[in-house]
């Protein structure tokens, strides 16, 4: 089966409420949509939608780059037959280094060829699935969490994620037993302080959050080659983020102490990588934690699959209701707790075309 049409695609998505990301606040999310149809009339999508302010790369880079390359895709051979997935499949149609986004939608759109040639899903592909997956609730503002947190319990999340190291600290632990107050014991408590914090303020946390049980911590430290030296001094689990793209994942050997990794494939560099982070986190005692970074429903069907073969934990899927519009109709069932993995992954994809804006085809 061979490549025969590469389509190219833009969205514009509006974001509700609007998106603090570092210092700038986004109304509308933006990334490209790869369309890929064999000979035989396969399809596969695959999304490219780099996060400002996380993403090396910016959106015109990865256009420009997409139609660089796309007149090598045609003709491919998306290999078929074999049993087990091949393991230099996903790189076949690009030969030269690539963005860690544009990765992601070519592994995906290529994924999506590989299971229709099999007859399979994506998921079966990739391992062996789970039936649903489980998604924590992110709270993103400290400032509407009493009622919030109670309203999660009531929805019946295993897990919510709460942002920190955004305002004075002891504001935040009295916000996070309020919280902790909210949500009972049974519910897993995560925090993420994006790197705010020194080792004596993580310190200073780690021993003040003793009694809420925190299931992790991720990357507490400005400085993260000193979380060795925070988990030797504390019993606070510490999970891993931003340090995942900037370290290989042998870097878990080194620190048996790390109890997550949040893995995000928009940033991380796309499906094979994902998965290798995630083998070796399980042979380290790390749980893979599969994370979204504020994609359309086309990228959130990959997260979902790769959600649905890795560890039964809750993922970080729920920023898709933070998008007011999808360029997938209808919007995916992602509002609550758990999701089914099939409705989501096996759906056909309907494209609301007047959310798109196709930019390029090929052959033109
Ligand atoms: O800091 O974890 C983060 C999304 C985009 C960029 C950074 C982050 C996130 C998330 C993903 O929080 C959602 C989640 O992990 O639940
Ligand atoms: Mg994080």
């Amino acid at each position: 089966m061979r490549i025969s049409e590469v389509d190219l695609y833009r969205y514009e998505l509006p974001l509700a409420p609007p998106l603090c990301l570092g210092a700038s606040t986004v109304e509308h999310r933006h990334g490209l949509l790869v369309r890929l149809e064999t000979e035989q009339g396969a399809v596969g999508w695959g999304e490219a939608a780099p996060l400002p302010g996380f993403s090396e790369e910016t959106l015109s880079e990865v256009i420009d780059a997409a139609r660089r390359r796309a007149p090598r895709w045609i003709g491919a051979e998306i290999p078929d037959g074999e049993k087990d997935l091949p393991r230099s499949f996903l790189a076949l149609p690009m030969r030269s280094a690539c963005s860690a986004s544009l990765r992601f939608a070519i592994e995906s759109a290529v994924l999506e060829l590989l299971a229709a040639t099999r007859n399979t899903s994506v998921p079966d592909v990739l391992g062996t699935a789970r039936s649903t997956v489980a998604l924590n609730a992110l709270l993103t503002s400290l400032d509407d969490r009493p009622e919030q947190a109670a309203r999660f319990r009531e929805q019946g999340y295993r897990a919510v994620k709460v942002k920190v190291g955004r305002a004075d600290m002891g504001e935040e632990i009295n916000a996070l037993q309020a919280i902790r107050r909210d949500l009972g014991d049974a519910i897993a408590l995560r925090a993420d302080a994006n790197r705010a914090w020194s080792l004596d303020e993580a310190e200073a946390f780690a021993e003040a959050t003793r009694d809420l049980q925190l299931a992790y911590l991720e990357e507490p430290l400005t400085d993260p080659t000193q979380i060795s030296e925070l988990t030797s001094q504390t019993d606070l689990p510490v999970a891993l983020d931003e340090t995942t793209r900037e370290v290989e994942p042998s870097i878990l050997r080194e620190s048996p102490s790390v109890a997550a990794v949040v893995l995000k494939p928009t940033l991380l560099g796309g499906i094979q990588t994902t998965q290798t982070w995630s083998r070796i986190a399980l042979e380290h005692g790390a749980t893979p934690v599969i994370s979204a970074s504020y994609e359309s429903g086309i990228g959130m069907r990959m997260l979902v699959a790769l959600a649905a073969v890795g560890p039964d934990t809750s993922v970080g899927l729920s920023t898709y209701t933070r998008l007011a519009a999808d360029v997938q109709r209808p919007p995916l069932q992602m509002n609550g707790p758990e999701v089914y993995v099939e409705s989501i992954v096996d759906a056909p994809i309907s494209i609301n075309e007047d959310r798109i804006e196709r930019i390029d085809t090929f052959p033109s």
